[in-house]
């Protein structure tokens, strides 16, 4: 296994370049993006260093704790979780780049308000994955995609974001950890911005990020192992088998239980995420959201050179029949995606 990525590291000599500037460069020089498209992630960008900003506070901020209620999911929300998602819906709705937003913290989607304008982009968010490693101290991150609003749409309401991820014209997500980190793909290649504390200002730190195809590296909760489908076990059982199992190498396991924090060691230096379908609960097929985590995790791996499936299908081409649909993942190193994947896949055939 490869430990380094084989992303372009930022060269010490160079003049930094912010965010502001390669978004100026995508839009003008290779006609990447539109200035509808290059203000958004600017005003995303901007709502990530506030939600940095909160997140950074701690108990100082006196935004750590429950804040009482629960998501469309059942779950209860932090404070944080709802602060990150007015930030983002604040910021957001004035620009006129928009023509509406989706937050999984959200039952529905937000309209742009009457007296704004509106734009041909659909925004959908996780203002704050991870939030329960939020009190202790532990990274978290927001995830973001950026769709199309449908031809001759005025209005848009859940039907107009139910879109395959190979739609997708921007993802990404900003992690809070020991320094904050945006990542962007706009379909050419993953960038990695880190936010420079004292300018304000996010600098472009990574060039098209690489993740290896091979890695030592899994990353998945372990607890639910009882649960889990036969190619699944089987998977995992020969990962732990170690040099004397089937693989004939020792893996090691990570897991943070925040998808941004996981994901961003993959993009890094490798290795394998997966949240599979579990037994546990047969209504729910898989815990993450399709929308809101695994389209624009799978956009951005697939633009780094990995393979996102849900272990049976590639993640981008799954069309979407609800907005807070829920998924299995598997993504990261391809070759150790696809092993994964053609298990499920001899086990349904068998
Ligand atoms: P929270 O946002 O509720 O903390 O959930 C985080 C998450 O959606 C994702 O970021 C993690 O990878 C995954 O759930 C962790 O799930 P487990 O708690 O089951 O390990």
């Amino acid at each position: 296994m490869s430990d380094a990525s084989a992303s372009v590291p930022a060269d010490a000599s160079v003049k930094p370049i912010s965010l502001s500037r390669f978004l100026i460069e995508e839009q003008r020089d290779k006609g990447q993006i539109n200035a509808d498209l290059r203000l958004l992630i600017e005003v995303v960008a901007r709502a990530c260093k506030r939600i940095s900003i909160a997140v950074g506070k701690g108990a100082l901020g006196g935004v750590l704790g429950s804040a009482g209620t629960e998501n469309v999911q059942g779950e209860t929300q932090k404070k944080l979780d709802v602060l990150s998602n007015e930030i983002l819906l604040e910021a957001n709705e004035w620009g006129g780049h928009l023509a509406a937003l989706a937050s999984e913290e959200m039952d529905d989607p937000h309209p742009i308000p009457n007296r704004y304008p509106k734009g041909e982009y659909l925004l959908v968010f996780d203002p704050l994955d991870g939030s329960s490693n939020i009190d202790v101290n532990i990274s978290v991150g927001t995830i973001f995609s950026v769709l199309r609003c449908p031809e001759g749409v005025t209005d848009p309401d859940e039907r107009a974001f139910l879109q395959p991820g190979t739609r997708q014209v921007a993802a990404g997500y900003a992690v809070y950890g020991s320094s904050t980190v945006l990542v962007l793909t706009l379909g050419d290649g993953v960038y990695a911005f880190t936010l420079d504390r004292e300018q304000g200002g996010f600098v472009l730190t990574q060039s098209r990020l690489t993740i290896p195809a091979d890695t030592g590296e899994f990353a998945i909760n372990m607890s639910n192992l009882r649960h889990w489908e036969p190619p699944m076990r089987r998977y995992i059982d020969e990962l732990l088998a170690g040099k004397t199992g089937p693989r004939g190498r020792d893996f090691n396991m990570r897991w943070v239980a925040s998808m941004v924090a996981d994901v961003h060691r993959i993009l890094t230096r490798g290795g394998i995420f997966i949240y599979p379908r579990d037994l546990k609960d047969t209504s729910k097929p898989g815990k993450l959201r399709l929308m809101y985590e695994a389209n624009p995790m799978a956009f951005v791996v697939e633009q780094a050179g990995g393979a996102a499936t849900t272990g049976r299908e590639r993640i981008l081409d799954v069309v979407p029949t609800q907005l807070h649909q829920r998924v299995p993942v598997f993504l990261g190193s391809r070759n150790e995606v696809e092993r994964a994947t053609r298990y499920h896949l001899d086990a349904d055939a068998s």
